[in-house]
């Protein structure tokens, strides 16, 4: 089975990501992963002053998966532009990376885009609506609020040509709606989804888990939500769509194509194995091989009555 995708004016290697904030920005896992094996990564979300996250313990794990609240820990604008895309420019040439932006404010996603725009290391952004955990938000996310999604996607496409990708939430109830919205205000693809509110209380005391209270979930707990909100956002609009929640290896990320996802991203497997990744994208080749499928594309479900989008590039 072929895997390569045209996509944003750019070819992807193989339809397999790792998603924001399991991979840093790249150099982290590069000791124990071949970035270029992948079809790309999404960094970690930036902010545009540096964040030191929230209380310890941030990660605690439960039989269907984990719960994180990280709290958007990271280096803020300048210095990833100093440290963090210099490394990726030099060392990162055949997967395709997006780069996660993340506020509190609605102008701060402007500050990021035009603070970045002009940097090399990277083929889009991919604009963080949904991050569940930060508290200066009280726990709101931008991806519930249609206005917001509007104001900050339409800000940011104003401010750059390069691919943008709106991550939405799990908990949407109308997540087909959103996804409307941020196709009118001019996103090129949707990352669907990010992780869901919950909360891990101690059987002993009623203590939180997370030093946070509230977290994340992700992990195989999540896949139903995520499949879900992809076949939901396939059928109200004719983006890319990049599937992400509970992707284990090649038959998950085979149901996401079924749903209508082009990309795939893992997170909460790669915890687990580094190479969760990678070994997803051989048994991809494997499972389409065992059934004569030719290529991938042939396995990502349309918008009805449309052929698989492509925004660009020869295919
Ligand atoms: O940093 C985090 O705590 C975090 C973010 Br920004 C996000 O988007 N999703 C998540 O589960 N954790």
């Amino acid at each position: 089975m072929k895997l390569e995708i045209s996509l944003f004016g750019t070819e992807f290697q193989n339809p397999v990501l790792l998603a924001a904030g399991t991979c840093g920005f790249g150099m982290e896992l590069s000791e124990v992963l071949d970035l270029e094996t992948l079809g790309g990564f999404v960094t970690k979300s930036v902010t545009v002053e540096p964040r030191a996250g929230n209380p310890a313990p941030r990660v605690t794990e439960f039989q269907g998966g984990m719960l994180n609240s990280i709290g958007l820990a990271n280096p803020g604008l300048e210095a990833t532009r100093r440290d963090k895309l210099p490394w990726i420019r030099d060392n990162v040439k055949r997967a395709r990376v997006l780069l996660s932006i993340a506020g509190h404010r609605v102008e701060e996603f402007f500050q990021l885009v035009e603070g970045f725009d002009g940097e090399e290391g990277f083929l889009g952004f991919e604009v963080n609506l949904s991050c569940p955990n930060d508290t200066r938000r009280a726990g709101s996310t931008f991806a519930l609020d249609p206005d917001a999604v509007a104001r900050i996607i339409e800000g940011c496409r104003a401010r750059t040509q390069r691919p943008l990708v709106a991550k939405l939430a799990p908990n949407d109830p109308d997540v087909g709606g959103t996804a409307r919205v941020a196709e009118s205000a001019g996103a090129d693809a949707l990352t669907l989804v990010n992780t869901l509110p919950g909360i891990l209380l101690g059987p002993a005391d009623g203590i939180p888990e997370l030093g946070a209270g509230t977290g994340g979930m992700s992990g195989p707990a999540l896949r139903p939500s995520g499949l879900l909100a992809v076949k939901t956002a396939r059928a109200a609009t004719s983006l890319p769509l990049i599937g992400v929640g509970g992707v284990l290896g090649a038959r998950d990320a085979v149901s996401y194509a079924r749903a209508g996802a082009v990309l795939v991203a893992l997170g909460t497997a790669s915890f687990a194995d580094p190479r969760a990744a990678t070994r997803t994208v051989e048994g991809l080749v494997r499972w389409g091989r065992g059934r004569g499928v030719a290529h991938w594309t042939d396995l990502v479900t349309p918008r009805a009555g449309t052929a698989v989008h492509d925004t660009g590039g020869e295919s």
